[in-house]
C-alpha cells in the first residue's frame, strides 16, 4: 500500500466519516487516492482557516475528533488560528498537514514551513512522519492523544515522499506513549473533604466550565446541586451546563457575566469550580476574586490547571463526569440556614437583573435574539462570533440543555462562527443550526458561504450589523477615554447583494415590526439564508467589569436608558 493509502485506511477505521480540507502541491498523493476510499467524504473549504474552523464545529456538535487535511507552507499556515482555538477550548481534532520530501526538509523547498515549529505551542501534540511504515500507528496515536484526557488538537505533518512510498500495511502496530495518563481517578479522600465543606459552607457557590459539557456531567452537577441546595453559574463555554431558568442558576460568570452571578461569587465562603480554567475572564482581577471565599476547590482532568490563577484548597484532578459521580453519594441535604443564601441570591436576581435600552426606537440585539432564541424552541444549534454579538448571545440564551451554544471563548477568534456552524451542521444534519455574527467578524470567513450551497446545508445567520466593531468600540468609549479609533465598519459590502452572489437568499431587517416576517421568511426557506439585522450601533454589553477592575466594579446598563 502506498503511504497516502494507509493514512486513508487509517482514517476510515478510526470511523472518520468527513474530512474538511484543501489540496497542493505537498498533499496531492493523498488527494489522488481519496476518490477510492468513498466512506471519507470530503468538504472542499475556501480557506484552510475554514477547514481548522469546520472541523472545530464538527466536533463539538458530534462528540467526534474533526479532521482536517492541508498542504504545505502557507496551506499548513492557515491552521495556525484554527489550532488555536481549539486548542484553548479543549476541542478534538486531529490535522494532517503535507509536507516535502524529507529529502528537502531544511533547504527551504519551494513551500516548506516549519510547520512543527510552528503548530506546537498550539496543538497538543504533533508529529513528523518521514517514513510509510509510521503512518497507521502515528494515525492511531494521533486520535488516542486529541480524544483522550483533556481533549485537543493533534497535528500530523506527513512528507511526501512518505505518501507516496510504498509498504506493508500494520494497522495493529501501536506506538508506545510513554508518559501520557490521561485518565485519573478522582481522589476519594479530597471528595469526601469536599462533600463536608459543602455541607459546612453558609454561602456556597458552583462554577462550571466546558469540561462539565465535554464530559457529559449536567446531569451530576444538577442532581448535586439541587440536593445541597447549591447555586450554579457557569464560564461562557459552559454556557448549557445548567438550565439557565433553573432557580439555583446564576447564569454567567466572569467579567461580562450576570450582577446577580458576581454578587453570589463575590459573597461566596466556597466556591467550588469544575471542569474550568478559572482564566482572567472569570476572575477579572485577580486578588480581587471571591475575596470572603475560605474555601477553593477546583475540579479539572488537567493537573497543570491546579493553582494556575487560583490556588485550590483542595483539587481534584480527574475527569468533571468521575469526580461528580463520585461525589454524589456523599452529598448532604441541604441545611435549614442555605435559605437564606438562596433568598440573598434571589433580592440581587431582582437588583441586578439583564437590562437593555428600548427606549430609543432602535432595533436592539436582544430583541434579534429573543425571537430568535424563541424560533429555537431550545433545540438548535446557536454557534456565535466573537464580540458584542457573542455576549448578547450568551446572556439572552434560554435553553435547558448542553451542548447547544458553540462559540471561541478561551481564542476569542473572530470569523469563526460561520465555518463552525457550516461544520456543526454536517455533524447533525436535522438540527437548525443558527450563526449568530457580527459583520466584522463574519466577513472574516466570509468565502465559506460557498461551502454551505456546495454541501447544500441550509444554516441562517443572524448578522447583528452595528457598523462597527462593537466589543473594540465599547472598550474605546468606557475605558480609553472615549477615543474610537479604526472601528468605522460603514464602509462594508451590500450583505444582501454579497450572500445573493454566493446563491444564499438574504434580507435586510430595520424595525422590530420586521422581526417575526423575518424570520419567517429564514424559516421558510430550505437553504442558507443571512439576516442582515440593522441594529442600534451604540448597544453595549452589560454588565461589564472596567479592564483591570476587580469583580465588585461591575457596571450596569446606566437606568433610564
Ligand atoms: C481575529 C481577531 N482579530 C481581532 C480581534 C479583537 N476583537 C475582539 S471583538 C472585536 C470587534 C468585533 O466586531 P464585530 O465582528 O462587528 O462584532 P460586534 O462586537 O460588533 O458584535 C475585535 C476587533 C479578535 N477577537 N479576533
Amino acid at each position: 500500500m502506498t503511504g497516502a493509502d494507509m493514512l486513508l485506511e487509517s482514517l476510515a477505521r478510526e470511523g472518520v466519516e468527513v474530512i474538511f480540507g484543501y489540496p497542493g502541491g505537498a498533499n496531492l498523493p493523498i488527494y489522488q487516492r481519496l476518490p477510492d476510499h468513498p466512506g471519507l467524504r470530503h468538504i472542499l473549504v475556501r480557506h484552510e482557516q475554514g477547514a481548522a474552523h469546520m472541523a472545530d464545529g464538527y466536533a463539538r456538535a458530534s462528540g467526534k475528533p474533526g479532521v482536517v487535511f492541508a498542504t504545505s507552507g502557507p496551506g499548513a499556515l492557515n491552521l495556525v488560528t484554527g489550532l488555536a482555538t481549539a486548542f484553548m477550548d479543549s476541542v478534538p481534532m486531529v490535522a494532517i498537514t503535507g509536507q516535502v520530501a524529507s529529502t528537502m526538509v531544511g533547504r527551504d523547498a519551494f513551500q516548506e514551513s516549519d510547520v512543527i515549529g510552528c503548530t506546537q505551542p498550539v496543538t497538543k501534540h504533533s508529529f513528523l512522519v518521514t517514513h510509510a511504515s509510521q503512518i497507521p500507528r502515528t494515525i492511531k496515536a494521533a486520535f488516542h492523544i486529541a480524544t483522550t484526557g483533556r481533549p485537543g488538537p493533534v497535528l500530523i505533518d506527513i512528507c511526501k515522499d512518505a505518501q507516496m512510498a510504498t509498504g506493508e500495511y500494520d494497522p495493529e502496530s501501536s506506538l508506545p506513549l510513554a508518559g501520557y495518563r490521561p485518565e485519573r481517578d478522582p481522589d476519594l479522600h479530597n471528595l469526601g473533604r469536599v462533600a463536608r465543606l459543602l455541607a459546612e459552607a453558609e454561602r456556597p457557590v458552583i462554577l462550571a466550565g466546558h469540561g462539565v459539557i465535554l464530559s457529559k456531567a449536567e446531569n451530576e452537577l444538577l442532581r448535586i446541586a439541587e440536593t445541597a441546595g447549591i447555586p450554579v453559574g457557569t464560564t461562557l463555554l459552559g454556557v448549557g451546563a445548567f438550565p439557565v431558568d433553573h432557580p439555583l442558576s446564576l447564569h454567567m460568570t466572569g467579567f461580562m457575566g450576570t450582577g446577580w452571578c458576581i454578587k453570589a461569587v463575590q459573597n461566596a465562603d466556597l466556591l467550588m469550580m469544575v471542569g474550568m480554567r478559572v482564566d482572567d475572564r472569570v476572575t477579572a482581577k485577580l486578588d480581587e476574586f471571591a475575596p470572603h471565599a475560605k474555601q477553593f476547590i477546583h475540579i479539572d482532568i488537567d493537573p497543570s490547571e491546579m493553582g494556575k490563577n487560583v490556588l485550590p484548597h483542595i483539587e481534584v484532578v480527574s475527569d468533571a463526569k468521575a469526580a461528580l459521580e463520585a461525589l454524589e453519594p456523599m452529598i448532604e441535604p441541604a441545611p435549614a440556614g442555605r435559605n437564606h443564601w438562596i433568598s440573598q441570591i434571589d433580592a440581587w436576581r431582582e437588583e441586578h437583573p439583564l437590562r437593555f435600552a428600548r427606549a430609543n426606537g432602535l432595533l436592539q440585539p436582544q430583541h434579534v435574539l429573543e425571537e430568535m432564541y424563541a424560533r429555537c424552541r431550545s433545540e438548535a444549534i446557536v454557534v456565535a462570533d466573537v464580540g458584542q454579538n457573542q455576549i448578547w448571545a450568551a446572556l439572552w440564551w434560554n435553553y435547558r440543555k448542553p451542548g447547544l451554544f458553540i462559540n471561541s471563548g478561551g481564542a476569542g477568534t473572530m470569523g469563526f462562527a460561520l465555518p463552525a456552524s457550516i461544520g456543526a451542521r454536517v455533524a447533525r444534519p436535522t438540527t437548525p443550526v443558527w450563526c449568530v455574527a457580527g459583520e466584522g467578524g463574519f466577513v472574516m470567513t466570509a468565502q465559506e458561504m460557498s461551502v454551505a450551497v456546495a454541501e447544500k446545508l441550509p444554516i441562517k445567520v443572524v448578522l447583528l450589523n452595528n457598523f462597527s466593531l462593537g466589543m473594540v468600540r465599547q472598550f474605546q468609549d468606557d475605558f480609553y477615554g472615549g477615543v474610537r479609533s479604526e472601528v468605522d465598519l460603514s464602509v462594508m459590502p451590500d450583505f444582501i447583494k454579497l450572500a445573493e452572489a454566493y446563491g444564499w437568499r438574504a434580507l435586510q431587517v430595520n424595525g422590530r415590526e420586521e422581526l417575526a416576517s423575518a424570520f419567517d421568511f429564514a424559516e421558510g426557506h430550505d437553504g442558507p439564508v443571512l439576516l442582515d439585522f440593522r441594529i442600534d450601533p451604540e448597544a453595549n454589553v452589560y454588565p461589564i467589569v472596567p479592564l483591570g477592575k476587580g469583580l465588585n466594579d461591575f457596571w450596569e446598563l446606566p437606568n433610564g436608558a
